[in-house]
């Protein structure tokens, strides 16, 4: 790929980035539109106001309408993108198939992750997986692309094709600009953000946690997945986990629709993500609603964990 100069890097656009990574055209097309899908979900978000009707969503969740609402966009769009098979989206009990059957990808939607955060006004996410062979069961191969996109003071889009991992900025004109371009983690970072409750955690777990407090890791946690595992990635390096609970072995997070994306986007700056055992990237994922625990984020905290978390 061209080398981008930081003097030219606010003005290489998402399109062009692409076209000189060598990202093939269907799928440039396909992280277009979706990145620009976002403007359209941060309108909406703008435009709730902050007011919202609650309901239950497939997982028992209390549902704001704008989760519902980033859902129908997303998906509206993608089908008219003409390059999608199958949509598998979290606010959705089932695959849906929106394309003719010759399309090439397949796309995991968490439309708008952290959706409760809305009303404090912290920042919240859209996460998007890209496959070119079936959602569940054999996959023809593991993910080929994945990007997020974060609602904050500023909007953000990161995206991976497996060519590194690459950050840009909506600027006033609507375009996304390269901020970042290789983002790659130091072996090692400052930070931790941990979810679950201390009472619930496993006492290894716990020792981990200890550890790292120790070693005076700084808290940083929001409580919206997508910023949380976006301040690890801007900060290159610490780590992010949502642990097995006792109670609740799975931990909460999404396995297709929220820690495979984000593993695939950290790895692809250098990083890592396990379940404590096993790559996440490497799970092959039974069910749309399968959960896993996660510890992602730079190298050295993520084996750390995994030391501690087999001591026996
Ligand atoms: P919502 O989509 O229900 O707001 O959940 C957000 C989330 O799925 C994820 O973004 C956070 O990492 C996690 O939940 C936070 O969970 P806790 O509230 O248990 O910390």
């Amino acid at each position: 790929m061209e080398t981008i100069s930081d003097a030219t890097k606010g003005f290489v656009d998402l399109r062009r980035h692409m076209w000189m990574a060598g990202v093939e055209m269907e799928l440039r097309r396909l992280i277009w539109q979706i990145a620009v899908t976002g403007k359209y979900i941060s309108a909406k978000i703008h435009d709730s106001n902050r007011k919202f009707a609650g309901f239950k969503n497939i997982y028992g969740e209390e549902q704001l309408t704008l989760d519902r609402s980033s859902d129908e966009i997303l998906q509206s769009q993608l089908k008219f993108s003409g390059f999608v098979r199958e949509y598998a989206s979290e606010e959705q009990d089932s695959i849906i198939h929106i394309g003719k059957g010759s399309e090439k990808y397949f796309v995991t939607a968490d439309p708008l992750d952290g959706s409760s955060l809305v009303d404090t006004n912290l920042a919240i996410g859209t996460i998007i997986g890209i496959h070119d062979g079936s959602i569940l069961g054999e996959r023809k191969s593991d993910l080929v692309a994945a990007m997020y996109i974060t609602y904050g003071p500023l909007i953000t889009m990161v995206y991976s094709t497996g060519k590194g991992t690459h950050e840009f900025v909506l600027n006033r004109e609507g375009e996304y600009v390269l901020s970042e371009d290789n983002i790659t983690l130091s072996e090692r970072g400052s930070i931790y953000g941990l979810g679950g409750l201390r009472k619930d955690f496993t006492p290894e777990h716990l020792k981990f946690v200890e550890y790292l407090e120790s070693e005076g890791y700084k808290l940083r946690y929001s409580g919206g997945f997508v910023p949380d595992i976006n301040q690890v990635l801007i900060k290159k390096g610490g780590i992010f986990s949502y642990p097995a609970l006792k109670g609740n072995p799975e931990g909460k997070l999404r396995l297709i629709f929220e820690l495979q994306p984000m593993a695939f986007i950290m790895k692809h700056a250098g990083g890592m993500a396990t379940n404590g055992k096993e790559d996440i990237l490497s799970i092959k994922p039974n069910s749309l609603d399968q959960r896993s625990p996660i510890y992602i984020g730079s190298r050295f905290e993520v084996k750390k964990a995994k030391e501690f978390l087999n001591k026996s």
